[in-house]
């Protein structure tokens, strides 16, 4: 089955790649079903920035970010909500998001008592100082022993979707994210559906810096995020949490039919006979 594709929404003005793109509530939610038209199985609210050195949010101002957002996404495209705030969590799914997605990891008695999903995310530390040393004997053992823990955890408090998260660029060198990309197999043969976000993460910028030597910026990523997000996609994951959705299925799609050796049944292309027109080749 094509993986499916988590559309990120920052309704906040400090996101790393997006701030401020998005605090207006009208363009939050007419971005978000744009990305719903361009193929998003979901769309991802979130009111609080995660990026390294972000500093808390009050929940007053999270629940003014989100809650009107979520409302009007809801009937449209499933909602997922990005908080670590079970007030915030709460007050979401009254206004119909049917996923918590939780990097802190800890909120799955938040999603039983809810009725709804859970993403179990992997961070070391928390946003304001996670990237000052993070640390690791072994990252893949103890990021996917962590997620292994907490996921049975979820399923014996009664959280019916489980979704496990090895939280990239959250307390990670690029060297651990490296390797938790290169060990997703062994997250995925865990037997929870996976998630992965790598889009316009700062390691994408310093692996491939541009020809000046400089890390490529967040808005020169794409290319590194198709590329790692692909990886993923091979690797198994389920689902890939991205800014760039159009490419992105675009990408998906690409793997689907090469996968098959022919267009995905349903899919575009899937018309039957020769390609032609004067591109064909
Ligand atoms: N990454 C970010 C936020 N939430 N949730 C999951 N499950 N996995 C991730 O990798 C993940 C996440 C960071 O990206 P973004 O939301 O664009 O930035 P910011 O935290 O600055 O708003």
């Amino acid at each position: 089955m094509q993986p499916a594709v988590m559309g990120v929404l920052n309704v906040t003005p400090d996101s790393f790649s997006d701030g401020g793109c998005y605090l207006d509530h009208e363009a939050a939610v007419a971005h978000g079903l744009d990305m719903a038209r361009q193929g998003a199985s979901l769309v991802d609210v979130g009111g609080e920035s995660s990026r390294p050195g972000a500093r808390p949010v009050p929940e007053a101002e999270e629940l003014r970010r989100v809650v009107p957002v979520v409302r009007a996404l809801a009937p449209h495209v499933r909602v997922s909500i990005d908080t670590v705030k079970p007030v915030v969590a709460a007050a979401a799914v009254e206004a119909g998001a049917s996923l918590l997605n939780d990097i802190s990891g800890s909120l799955w008695p938040v999603a039983a008592e809810l009725g709804v999903g859970w993403v179990a995310m992997h961070m070391q530390g928390t946003p304001p100082t996670m990237q000052a040393d993070p640390s690791y004997e072994d990252v893949v053992a103890e990021v996917y022993g962590f997620l292994r823990a907490r996921a049975a955890d979820a399923v014996a408090a009664g959280v019916g979707e489980v979704w496990v998260d090895p939280g990239i660029g959250f307390g990670k060198t690029t060297a651990h994210n490296l390797s938790l990309l290169r060990h997703l197999p062994e997250l995925v043969s865990m037997g929870y559906p996976v998630l992965v976000g790598t889009s316009r993460k700062g390691f994408l910028g310093r692996l491939a810096p541009g020809p000046d030597g400089a890390p490529a910026r967040a808005d020169e990523r794409l290319p590194g995020s198709i590329a790692t997000t692909t990886w993923a996609m091979l690797s198994g994951a389920s689902m890939v949490r991205v800014h760039d959705v159009a490419s992105t299925v675009q990408a998906a799609v690409l793997l689907g039919c090469t996968r098959l050796g022919m267009a995905a049944p349903g899919g575009a292309g899937s018309s039957g006979g020769r390609a032609s027109g004067p591109g064909h080749r």
